[in-house]
């Protein structure tokens, strides 16, 4: 890459390394050294650009270490953004080990976004756009060696991100703020292996909702009607392996996949 201020040269290569290794289900050395926090979001559009031309659509947008229990597990403390695509929802209830090269497992809570957001207008909050939650499972597979990376490699790679499923939608009653906490743990083959609140999730999920908006108008994510969007997992990650893995968000339901 471009050792000048601010510029993204060089960006395209990372994109496609990373594209690969996601592709081929290999690992690779995180991004060098020094490079900022906006040259890493250019790469992830870039990786994801990779996908879309290829037909992937996107189809919602994720945060990530939203609560204490993922920050302290991989030791990164500021809040990212991903995207998801229409290849990495899982509709059914298996999914294929062979797709991964480390896969974690997390418990999610789902937002559906009901109509557009403007991220450049001040006054725009997702919070206040969303008309449905559900309990979700998100698969995260960092595409670097031994799932190690620093904050602009985890935004490189887009997050982790690697296959989400979402339950049934449970239409809001009125707005995203008053939603009650919920109790959320994560199962692995019948035993819980994690615990949690959605009140872990930065006090409340719609302060995750709020600093997407912030977050899609520094770095151009765009927010459109039906997306799914991803508060952050309440707990830690587990490893995903043969089995069957559930969230439970107790007051609003379960998800279960299944790894093959
Ligand atoms: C990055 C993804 C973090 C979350 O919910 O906090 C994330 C990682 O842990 O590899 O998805
Ligand atoms: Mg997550």
């Amino acid at each position: 890459m471009s050792d000048a201020p601010g510029a993204t040269a060089g960006g395209s290569e990372h994109a496609r390394v990373l594209d690969d290794a996601q592709r081929n289900a290999v690992a690779v050395p995180q991004l060098p050294a020094g490079m900022s926090l906006a040259q890493a979001y250019a790469v992830q559009h870039e990786l994801i650009a990779l996908r879309v031309a290829r037909g992937e659509r996107v189809v919602g947008t994720k945060l990530g270490f939203t609560s204490k229990a993922k920050m302290a597990q991989m030791g990164v403390s500021e809040i990212i953004v991903g995207q998801l695509t229409d290849a990495t929802r899982i509709e059914a209830g298996g999914v294929a080990l062979a797709r991964f090269i480390h896969p974690r497992i997390e418990p999610e809570v789902a937002f559906r976004l009901a109509r557009d957001v403007d991220p450049d207008d001040p006054d725009a909050d997702v919070a206040t756009a969303v008309d449905a939650i559900a309990p979700a499972l998100e698969i995260i597979d960092s595409r670097y060696r031994d799932f190690r990376f620093d904050l602009p490699s985890v935004v490189a790679d887009n997050t982790s991100a690697a296959a989400f499923v979402v339950g049934d939608w449970v239409g809001l009653d009125g707005d995203v703020r008053t939603m009650a906490d919920y109790d959320v743990e994560l199962l692995v083959d019948g035993t819980v292996a994690e615990r949690g609140s959605t009140a872990d999730i930065l006090g409340h999920p719609a302060a995750a909702l709020h600093e997407l908006t912030v977050m899609a108008a520094r770095y151009g994510f765009s927010l459109t009607a039906g997306q799914v969007i991803l508060a952050g997992a309440a707990t830690a990650a587990a490893p995903f392996a043969a089995g069957r893995a559930e969230a439970r968000v107790h007051g609003l339901g379960s998800v279960t996949v299944r790894g093959i």
